[in-house]
């Protein structure tokens, strides 16, 4: 048995994005965004009440205290602020943030604010979304707004949570509005756009003075070939620069090298569509951001094992539990298999923590100057049972996945990694965006009748980790 230990200061975090937990999403003002019209078009997840964390997020923060969670991701929704996007501020909205960061710091919790999670306001969305100037400029200008507004509150902003889950889901597999299908080139147009709009804002951080750090969490699922030919290691390449390279070379190098831009142009062309432009004037402005960014979120679930694939785009999303559904084939890309010997969660998430490791490893090696790391997501979808109030609530496979993948964190700390913290996804039940209600990755189970909390065995096991700070083979 080796025994790993945590550093003195590390951060034991809980995570939420604003949209799956607040609720009142018709309440103070707020504005539409475009979860309201697609879930409403959809008729399948009701955002209302969710967690209602708008209403219950002293009892929530109470609950971090008691457990001794010392930091909690959560985001502010744009439209609460400004409800059409840009214009005309919406007071209660800033007052309900001002609220949230005051009790926060009363419980010794410090909060992570992401300015953008998923929740584009729908006005801004029908401007043309992240392929619209009009929407960079409102985010920059938002993002501002924020920095003076909160910047006594807020020491750690992140600007975007996961590009390419959104850029991909909206346009590549049509899984997120406005869900669009097989647009490759609008996809890397929009990932180029959030890349360039998050350089912007850490220029105007850094410009402004704040006393704080400023980030970007990405979506980095390990990628590695389903066999040693060829041809599945070029489908890994092509995947890896899908869904982390382009992203990583953008925020954290600064630079887009020939190697990546190489496989972009590939996938876009296979799929008959044209290459986008990458502007040169626009490289000192991601390359000033990188240098002066002061750490990367990585958010972790699962690795992809690559097969190649030479035939169309067949997708489907296993948004309902039953494993063995979800397909992703993708033209000019490859196809996601599933090895026999590793598990997998309902969803069909390949379990494989040691790609936590690699994934540590190689954005550390190829992006060396960062200087800081944290796990700004990582855990488990669960179809936890309820057993009665007086139960805890028994998600063994939940802990045993957490510390897996928290025993990989501690190895690459020992290794030089530069991790500070580490946050569960997520800190209280609350729907997840594809899949509805009964996915459940929270560490507090959450009654979405009564709004009533139980704590999980996992939170008991995750106290007596952040207390202990050790963790073992
Ligand atoms: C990340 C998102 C979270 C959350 C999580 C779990 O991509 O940042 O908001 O939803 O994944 O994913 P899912 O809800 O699809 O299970």
């Amino acid at each position: 048995m080796t025994v790993y230990h945590l550093p003195e200061d590390f951060y034991f975090g809980g995570a939420t994005a604003a949209y799956q937990v607040e609720g009142a999403t018709k309440e103070d003002g707020k504005g539409e965004v475009i979860w309201d019209k697609y879930l409403h078009e959809q008729g399948t997840i009701n955002p209302d009440p969710a967690a209602d964390f708008y209403h219950r997020y002293p009892t929530d923060l109470d609950l971090c205290k008691k457990f001794h969670i010392n930091a909690i991701r959560v985001s502010i929704d744009w439209a609460r602020i400004f409800p059409e996007g840009t214009g005309k501020l919406e007071p209660r909205g800033v007052a309900y943030y001002h609220k949230l960061f005051k009790k926060c710091h009363e419980d010794g919790v410090e909060p992570f604010v992401t300015l953008h999670h998923f929740d584009t306001p729908q006005a801004l969305q029908d401007k043309g979304g992240w392929l619209s100037e009009e929407m960079l400029d409102a985010f920059v200008d938002y993002a501002k707004f924020c920095f003076k507004e909160f910047g006594d509150e807020v020491k750690y902003w992140i600007t975007i949570n996961e590009p390419t889950s959104m850029a991909g889901q909206q346009y590549v597999s049509g899984t997120f509005p406005p869900a669009y299908t097989n647009e490759f080139a609008k996809c890397f147009q929009a990932e180029y756009n959030q890349n360039l709009v998050h350089a912007r804002i850490v220029n105007a951080f850094k410009a402004g003075g704040y006393d704080g750090k400023i980030g970007v969490v990405h979506a980095l699922q390990t990628v590695y070939p389903a066999s040693p030919s060829e041809g599945d290691k070029h489908a890994a390449a092509l995947k890896d620069a899908l869904e982390n390279r382009f992203y990583l070379d953008g925020t954290l190098a600064g630079h887009y090298s020939d190697e990546t831009l190489a496989l972009v142009q590939e996938i876009i062309e296979a799929n008959d569509q044209q290459m986008i432009e990458i502007k040169p004037e626009d490289e000192e402005v991601l390359t000033k951001a990188a240098k002066s960014l002061d750490f990367v979120g990585v958010n972790y679930y699962f690795s992809k094992f690559m097969k190649e694939h030479h035939g169309e785009n067949v997708f489907h999303h296993n948004g309902g539990g039953e494993k063995g559904t979800d397909v992703n084939k993708m033209k000019g890309v490859g196809e996601e298999v599933h090895p026999t010997d590793l598990p997998a969660t309902d969803w069909d998430w390949i379990i494989y923590p040691k790609g936590m490791y690699d994934q540590l490893k190689r954005v550390h090696d190829n992006y060396p100057d960062v200087p800081e790391i944290y796990i700004t997501e990582n855990g488990m979808g669960y179809k936890d049972k309820f057993l009665g109030p007086d139960k805890a609530i028994d998600d063994a496979p939940r802990i045993q996945y957490l510390k897996a993948h928290i025993l990989e964190v501690a190895k690459a700390i020992q290794d030089g990694i530069p991790v500070k913290g580490y946050f569960v996804w997520s800190l209280q039940d609350q729907f997840s965006w594809t899949n509805g209600y009964s996915k459940r990755y929270g560490l507090f189970y959450v009654d979405f009748e009564t709004q009533a909390r139980y704590p999980k065995q996992s939170a008991y096991w995750y106290r007596g980790l952040a207390d202990s700070k050790q963790i073992s083979t």
